[in-house]
């Protein structure tokens, strides 16, 4: 193997990265965490009930099954990584709390956290105290109904949402929320693909992805910008593999050469197990970070150019005419784009910029991924709209093979918001609810993520409740959120695995064990199952199979049910008993209440589920304000390197789950046995002095809106030359939250800009 070093002082060794995907290697990978973790017969289960029908949904990333072909192994090595993480042996209870103390937790790592195991105990941490002790679920909910009955206002209080709730927990969970009066409903949603939700919906009138699995199988030209599938959502690959052998064209648009995107091997396959894989990009536009916004515009212009010299046989001025509003403004505002910026902001040369826009005028039928590296920008909402511009030029929306497909990340982030996590659900659906069951929802509007910590940090919100995720690890500005949750009376986390959350905690802590994916869940005396929607809108059951972790432990939807049987009495108009015996009771208020539901405990027991109603993929409507598709015109952004700065992005190694770190290693990126990385371009580490394996601090340079610079440091990372842009570097998240100001956020969709913050390097003293 070329290029292996390793660092002297300590055990991060550097290989050369690996150039494919999955393969052998990821097999075994997944047997032996599998082994480690859960042993082989709970193993040999729990990977037999992985996405099965009669099974429970990965727990991973929000990537469909393909209907109608399940495999025996649908699932991959990450899915079944994240399996083992929740299905371990190893238990977190009173014993452990009780031999540590939060402030000797607080020095371990994220990773050494997550390692510890499964909570199996309603805990507790009183005011003062240094160890959390165990309470009744009785005591717990008084306590928290308790702390809500005393606010001034409902709006004092926050309650979050991760994705990996069901639908069935997370409409009972905004029920209980409003019914106590607040839309503060922040979501992972608001990390994640929110500037794809506030594009989608301005311009094709819903938020979500317009494609399906058959779709891909069948485009001629797929668009992969942002996004590391390799990594995060492995089992596309498959699907990659085979649209290419059905002649499709993909062309991969990232700064960084990702392994799952250059070369794949099916780890499903034997040819792939043993043979050298296949090639899923045709292209690789290695793109400086925050350029893909100048790169549509670019392509437009060119798609553009070449209808005025065959006039009437580019662009699709059928669809244009019929379904579209703003083109005119739109093509003038293209005709203006400056192609020596595009070739700037990009890094591309004009040639390769020409050659996709050939690929893009022959295309028949073209769809465009993406995902975080497009969303965590400044001007994600305007990237993602150029994105949408492109499309709707040549008609490529509600046809088969063509249109948008941003890929989701939790397993059911896209469901969660369906059933209503949302600070700014529409009326039609708050009126709905309210005549469902009596209710009076708030109307005002609450606050997302972001505006949440500027709440509990100012003083205006004391009670923090999460049901899932990570908070404190997940979301930017690290200090000042740790600050914000400190400064809460009461923050509860519902949780299956011990995390910083627990450890970073309000005046007043409590830890809620719930019942996770692949867990058996018995209610009212018969086995309980619950539904998730996949990223490209498919509903399906999911029923865990594994003898949960200890008695203790209540399902999501029985711990909701618990809180509002204590926090409204008796007499709410809201049957939360029967809820939490009978979930075909959720499902038969869902399907009154929101759009596309009919019949859902029926449908959803059908083979494989059934698909969400989405106007513009079924009949090219577009529920828009203008009622029409809308292009629309954006001021490009880009980002141009300041001198002797980098601009840094944060993203997912190979072995983790968000802020959960799974191990030390990034096979495809040839790091192995740490995280404290900086992967930089040889020609900076040269031009700023520095040699590989140097330790540097990274410092944040942040202009706040007052003019001053706020300066963040991160200490005591090692410098990896890397393929990445000139002027580009990167590094693993949560390590480099606190790097984020909490201000950086994405124009329209109050996104943390986690892909682009600037920095500079200071040698370790
Ligand atoms: N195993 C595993 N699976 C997961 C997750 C996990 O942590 N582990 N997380 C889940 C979640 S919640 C999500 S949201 C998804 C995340 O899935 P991804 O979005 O693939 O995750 P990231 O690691 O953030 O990778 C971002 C990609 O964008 C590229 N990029 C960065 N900046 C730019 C840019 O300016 N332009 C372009 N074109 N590309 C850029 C990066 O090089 C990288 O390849 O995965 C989900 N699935
Ligand atoms: N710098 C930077 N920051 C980022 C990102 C980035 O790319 N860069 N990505 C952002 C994105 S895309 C996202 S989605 C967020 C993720 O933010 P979160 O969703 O908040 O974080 P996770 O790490 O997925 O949450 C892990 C925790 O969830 C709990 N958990 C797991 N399964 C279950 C379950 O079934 N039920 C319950 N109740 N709890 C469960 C476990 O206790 C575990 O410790 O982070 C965001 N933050
Ligand atoms: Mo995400």
């Amino acid at each position: 193997m070329t290029d292996r070093y390793t660092f002297d002082e300590d055990d991060v060794v550097v290989t050369h990265e690996k150039s494919y995907a999955a393969g052998l290697p990821a097999v075994l990978v997944s047997l032996r965490r599998g082994w480690e973790q859960m042993g082989p017969v709970r193993t040999a289960r729990a990977l037999l009930e992985l996405n099965q029908r009669n099974g429970f949904d990965c727990p991973g990333c929000a990537w469909p099954e393909t209907p109608g072909h399940r495999k025996h192994a649908e699932f991959c090595e990450n899915g079944a990584k994240a399996v083992a993480e929740e299905a371990t042996k190893r238990r977190v209870g009173p014993e452990f709390f009780a031999a540590h103390s939060i402030s000797e937790l607080l020095e371990k790592t994220d990773y050494w956290l997550g390692q510890q195991g499964r909570l199996t105990h309603p805990m507790v941490l009183r005011p003062g105290r240094t160890h959390y002790a165990p309470l009744s679920w009785d005591e717990a909910f008084a306590l928290i109904a308790a702390e809500l009955r005393g606010l001034d206002s409902p709006d004092e209080a926050v309650f979050y949402t991760s994705g990996r709730t069901s639908n069935e927990a997370a409409f009972l969970y905004q029920l209980m929320i409003r019914s106590f009066g607040t839309n503060n409903m922040p979501d992972c949603s608001n990390m994640c693909h929110e500037s794809s939700g506030t594009a989608l919906t301005e311009t094709i009138g819903i938020g979500k992805g317009s494609v399906s699995v058959p779709d891909l199988e069948c485009a001629d030209l797929i668009l992969i910008a942002g996004q590391n599938p390799g990594t995060n959502h492995p089992r596309m690959l498959s699907v990659l593999e085979k649209a290419k052998a059905n002649g499709a064209r993909i062309i991969a648009i990232n700064p960084l050469p990702e392994a799952g995107l250059l070369r794949f091997k099916d780890p499903q396959k034997v040819h792939g197990v043993l043979g050298s894989g296949v090639a899923i990009a045709d292209d690789f536009l290695q793109i400086r970070i925050g350029g893909d916004q100048a790169l549509f515009q670019g392509l437009a212009r060119l798609v553009l150019e070449a209808e005025d010299r065959a006039p009437g046989s580019i662009l699709d001025r059928d669809f244009i005419d019929s379904a579209c509003a703003g083109f005119d403004e739109y093509a003038a505002h293209i005709r203006q784009v400056d192609l020596d910026t595009v070739v700037a902001a990009t890094g591309l040369t004009l040639d390769r910029i020409h050659r996709t826009a050939e690929a893009l005028i022959a295309s028949q039928r073209t769809i465009i991924c993406w995902a975080m590296g497009l969303t965590q920008q400044t001007h994600g909402v305007a990237t993602i709209q150029d994105a949408v511009n492109l499309l709707l030029m040549r008609g490529m929306i509600g046809k088969p093979g063509a249109g948008v497909c941003p890929v989701r990340g939790h397993s059911n982030v896209q469901g969660d918001r369906t059933m209503g996590i949302w600070e700014k659900m529409p009326e039609s659906f708050l009126a709905a609810l309210d005549t469902e069951f009596g209710i009076t929802s708030p109307r005002k509007h609450g606050w997302d993520a972001v505006d949440s910590i500027r709440a509990m940090r100012d003083g205006r919100a004391h009670v923090f409740m999460a049901m899932g995720g990570n908070f404190v690890a997940a979301t930017p500005d690290t200090e000042t959120t740790e600050a914000a949750l400190r400064n809460c009376s009461l923050t509860v986390q519902v949780s299956t695995k011990l995390n910083r959350s627990h450890l970073v905690h309000g005046r007043t802590a409590l830890i809620l064990p719930s019942l996770g994916r692949t867990d058996k869940d018995l209610r009212g005396g018969k086995k309980q199952q619950v539904t998730v929607e996949d990223s490209m809108s498919m509903v399906h059951l999911s029923r865990g199979g594994l003898a949960p972790a200890s008695g203790h432990l209540r399902s999501e939807v029985a711990i909701v049910c618990g809180l509002a049987q204590a926090l409204f009495g008796p007499d709410h108009s809201v049957s939360w008993t029967r809820f939490a015996d009978d979930y075909d009771l959720i499902r038969d208020s869902i399907a009154r209440v929101i759009p596309g539901f009919k019949d859902f405990n029926a449908r959803v027991r059908q083979p494989d589920g059934f698909e969400l109603p989405h106007p513009p993929r079924d009949e090219r409507r577009f529920e828009t304000v203008t009622g029409r598709a809308n292009f629309t015109v954006n001021a490009v952004t880009w980002l141009p390197v300041p001198e002797g700065r980098l601009i840094l992005q944060t993203m997912r190694s190979h072995d983790q789950y968000n802020t959960t770190v799974y191990g030390l290693d990034d096979r495809y990126r040839g790091v192995k046995g740490g995280r404290r990385v900086l992967f930089i371009n040889a020609t900076d580490l040269v031009g700023l002095g520095y040699n590989a394996g140097d330790r540097v601090d990274l410092v944040s340079e942040w202009c706040a809106p007052d003019g001053s610079v706020e300066e963040r440091r991160a200490k005591d990372f090692r410098l990896v030359p890397y393929p990445t842009p000139v002027g580009n570097v990167a590094a693993y998240y949560p390590e480099t939250n606190l790097l984020v100001p909490l201000d950086h956020v994405a124009r329209g969709s109050n996104t943390p800009v986690s892909k682009a913050i600037t920095i500079r390097l200071e040698r370790q003293s």
